[in-house]
């Protein structure tokens, strides 16, 4: 595809990205632009903004900001969901129905909503009253704040990090890091972390228990990914962004018979729907639709030739869309009342008239079909199977008369699975797309890693093909590999969109509760990785995740290069008060050696017997390879010969 626009002379985020080389300064978070007095560029040893400010505290506050706009982002994403929980349940909206009532008196009674003798739509009203008042909320404590294990909470209380309202945390960064505020670098990052807390256990945590309220709980099915899933003789409409409420009735449109008459009138033979991004992460979750790709997609989809209409909602939508898509017939179609962009379409979303208008969309698209000229869809595709909330999980484990974590506990301790490393996160132009995450991806397999993702690095492996069952035979080390043959389930788990990072906090605290992995989420041999990551809302998750006791690697750049002051505090000052920390990490290599050694430690510390490959594989597949490939040492040295202990 980037063959495709040279030749076309289009531009694309890969060529922008050689073109414009990122600002040192700034990328160092050594830039502070929080007064007009400024921007002051602290480069020298010593040196000070105009009002004295040093090199600590400006990165320091750089970084908070980009915490709080990160937050903001996911969990206005959260209040959204709320309040069309709340239209829902009061009748109001069109083609929505509340999906999992399970789950919503499971989140009744987290919030103390009582259960008893209700109907789904008065509980699901009241329910969405509870959440959305979680977001103006002045005192307290955020109600999700609870679930986490009880040594954890103890941890936050004593730092007073527990946040008060969603809201009040983004807006309390805003002031502190207000020119002639709080200047002290660890306080300020102390509120960062409250406010990174506020997102995941409170904003995202919200959108993703009521996205699958209303769209349902996600359990395997099967999908595609890559942009091989663009159909030639079909009208393709990509849905990109974040929320899942346009997309899930776009979907419905376009399976609509009178749509798909209409569109066989135009001379398609029918309606195909794909998605990038995170909206492609709800719905493929969910629905099983195919995704066309991760962030770095977007442009190459619309040069395809092949697409209709780009349906965007919020977040992660490239400016550059509507100018390319001037040069082929694609349609750019923004709906959020939060995004307009130049150039583009504007047909404003609203959920009282949600089926109405997400037809109208799809008819336009059908419209367009004719003014398609010559195509481009890359023949490339792979099969995948997305859906792992963590109530399947849990299912999928023990069954369903004795779901449980105990396997997956049971199979930690033993050194079958030597640990779990949540790969997650974006794609940065600044690096090869996916090959981080792929490179990644596969050394922790080899390692007998139990890889979840989310997000774009998700879709990374989708498209890698790593996210079916059969992938354990080839890529997963002894332990892990018996695993995957006892449960059926692929050595990499789609876990869903980046809000959906609040999955992976709800199966390390079952995790903990489950026992023998010790009292906290610190103690538990994981990790995350978010090696190609470019959002704020990235920084957000890896504070969280951090705050909530992870070890978090990010790859590309260090947002607070300019202090090795702030550097360290991030790192070993927060490992020492909270038990997780973020380090920067470019070369992938060094992070897969840093993730191993700290799964060691934590192994080490539980007095879990150490990772010993070979004591695995004897079992399953392997016998019956031995009778047709010969014997398992053999096989096992090919493969894994590399592969240190
Ligand atoms: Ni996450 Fe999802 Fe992707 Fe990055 Fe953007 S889509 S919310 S921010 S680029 S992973």
């Amino acid at each position: 595809m980037l063959q495709r626009a040279d030749s076309l002379g289009l531009d694309t985020a890969f060529t922008r990205a050689e073109q414009m080389a990122p600002c040192p300064i700034g990328a160092n978070g050594q830039c502070c632009k929080v007064c007009f007095m400024g921007p002051c560029r602290v480069v020298k040893d010593g040196q000070t903004g105009v009002c004295g400010a040093t090199i600590e505290t400006i990165t320091a506050r750089n970084f908070a900001r980009a915490v709080a706009a990160g937050a903001a982002a996911h969990s206005d994403h959260g209040r959204d969901m709320a309040f069309t929980l709340k239209a829902v349940a009061e009748g109001e909206t069109q083609g929505y129905k509340i999906r999992d009532p399970f789950k919503l008196k499971k989140l009744a009674r987290d919030l103390g909503i009582s259960t008893e003798g209700r109907e789904v739509g008065e509980l699901a009203s009241e329910v969405a009253d509870v959440c959305i008042a979680q977001f103006g909320q002045q005192r307290g404590e955020v109600s999700m704040a609870e679930r986490a294990p009880e040594n954890r909470k103890k941890i936050w209380r004593e730092l007073d990090i527990v946040p008060r309202g969603i809201d009040r945390e983004v807006v309390d960064v805003l002031h502190r890091t207000h020119m002639g505020d709080d200047q002290d670098p660890e306080h300020i990052l102390d509120q960062a972390l409250k406010t990174s807390l506020s997102d995941g256990w409170g904003g995202s945590m919200i959108a993703t228990d009521i996205s699958d309220i209303l769209f349902g709980t996600p359990a395997p099915l099967v999908s595609q990914a890559n942009l091989g899933v663009l159909k030639d003789d079909e009208v393709n409409i990509v849905v990109h962004g974040h929320e899942p409420t346009l997309s899930e009735m776009i979907l419905a449109a376009v399976s609509d018979p009178e749509i798909i008459a209409y569109a066989q009138e135009k001379g398609a033979s029918g309606v195909s729907l794909a998605g990038i991004c995170c909206t492609s992460n709800e719905t493929l979750m969910r629905q099983g639709v195919p995704s066309a790709g991760n962030f770095l997609h977007q442009e190459l989809a619309i040069m395809t030739g092949a697409v209709e209409a780009m349906i965007v909602d919020v977040q992660c939508i490239m400016q550059a869309l509507p100018n390319l898509a001037d040069k082929f017939h694609t349609e750019v179609i923004t709906t959020s009342p939060k995004v307009k962009i130049t150039g583009a379409t504007h047909i404003q979303f609203d959920e009282h008239r949600a089926l109405d208008i997400a037809k109208d969309i799809v008819r336009r698209a059908i419209d367009n079909f004719p003014n398609r000229e010559e195509t481009a869809i890359p023949d490339v595709v792979a099969d995948l199977v997305p859906g792992f909330s963590h109530e399947y999980i849990n299912y999928m484990l023990g069954g369903s008369f004795r779901a449980s974590f105990r396997p997956l506990n049971d199979a930690i301790m033993s050194g079958r699975i030597r640990g779990v490393v949540a790969d997650v996160g974006c794609n940065n132009p600044r690096a090869t797309q996916d090959a981080a995450h792929n490179y990644l991806v596969r050394e922790l397999l080899k390692n007998d890693i139990l890889v979840v993702e989310t997000g774009c690095g998700a879709l990374a492996s989708g498209k890698l093909g790593v996210m079916l069952g059969e992938a354990a035979l080839e890529w997963a080390g002894p332990g892990l590999r018996e695993v995957c043959e006892a449960t059926g389930m692929p050595p990499v788990l789609h876990l869903g969109s980046c809000v959906d990072n609040t999955r992976i906090l709800t199966v390390l605290t079952q995790m903990v509760e489950e026992g023998g992995l010790g009292d906290d989420i610190s103690d538990i041999p994981a990790a995350g990785i978010a090696p190609e990551w470019m959002s704020e809302k990235a920084l957000s998750i890896a504070s969280y995740c951090a705050a909530s006791g992870a070890y978090v690697i990010m790859g590309i750049t260090n947002p607070v290069e300019g202090s090795e002051l702030v550097t360290n505090i991030l790192s070993a000052g927060w490992e020492q008060k909270l038990g997780g920390k973020i380090d920067f990490v470019v070369e992938p290599e060094e992070m897969v050696s840093q993730i191993l050694e700290h799964i060691d430690k934590k192994r080490a510390a539980l007095k879990l017997p150490e990772y010993a490959p070979k004591r695995f594989g004897q079992s399953g597949d392997w016998r019956m390879e031995d009778l047709v490939d010969g014997p398992l040492e053999e096989r096992q040295a090919a493969l894994y010969g590399a592969v240190s202990s």
